[in-house]
């Protein structure tokens, strides 16, 4: 049992909170890894009439975390969970970073933008990388908090697995000898950069001495 924060629950029976993402992958993620969490209704932001669109024009993962949830926030008056992540590259400087999801340009899909990462490896050894993610939960009140987890791992020399999305097939995690495209969404929940932040997140709207 845990007691939920009562500065964010007040009473109410169910706290409804939006989902601003339009990422598929990233909400059954987020929902499988908050199934646990019977006070919360999580949406998606389809269940809002047009949804304003968010330019994400910052130049760190908090920026444009708090920009998309506060926007989402502002206009549904509901509270909003946003997630803003990527891959930081060490030997390519941090990138992709938080251009992650449209690195070489609109016109490359996951495969491409993994192609592109591997050309760009090719024949460095230094190959750690690790992959970042910020959730910031905003509130209708305006107040917003933020929750960063990180996942420490090696960019291999071709792609592997077939599960998960964007970079996972060519992050390598070395303590699980397996890329994260080679995990079970049950697995990637215990050990991802996302999984970390949604277990503070989680902190953060369950409340203290829960
Ligand atoms: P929203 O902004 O609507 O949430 P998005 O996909 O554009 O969706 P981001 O701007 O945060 O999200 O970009 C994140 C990109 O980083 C994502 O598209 C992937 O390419 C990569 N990424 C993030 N988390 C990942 C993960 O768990 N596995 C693999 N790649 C990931």
């Amino acid at each position: 049992m845990y007691q939920i924060n009562s500065i964010i629950y007040k009473g109410k029976g169910i706290v409804k909170v939006i989902l601003a993402t339009n990422n598929k992958n990233k909400i059954i993620e987020i929902r499988n890894k908050l199934i646990d969490l019977h006070h919360f209704e999580f949406f998606p932001l389809s269940s809002l009439k047009n949804p304003p669109e968010v330019i994400e024009d910052g130049d760190t993962f908090e920026k444009n975390a708090l920009k998309k949830a506060m926007t989402i926030s502002d206009y549904s008056g509901m509270a909003a969970m946003s997630d803003d992540s990527g891959l930081e590259v060490r030997a390519l400087g941090g990138k992709p970073g938080v251009y992650s999801a449209r690195y070489g340009g609109e016109g490359l899909d996951d495969a491409g933008r993994n192609s592109l990462i591997l050309r760009e490896m090719r024949g460095i050894e230094e190959r750690r990388a690790r992959f970042v993610c910020v959730i910031v939960l905003a509130f209708p009140d305006g107040t917003w908090k933020a929750a960063e987890g990180t996942c420490e791992g090696e960019i291999t020399r071709e792609p592997r697995g077939g599960m998960g999305f964007g970079y996972d097939p060519i992050f390598y995690i070395p303590a699980l000898g397996k890329t994260m495209a080679e995990l079970t969404i049950e697995e990637k929940n215990r050990h991802s950069h996302r999984a970390m932040a949604l277990g503070k997140a989680a902190e953060i709207l369950m409340g203290p001495g829960h």
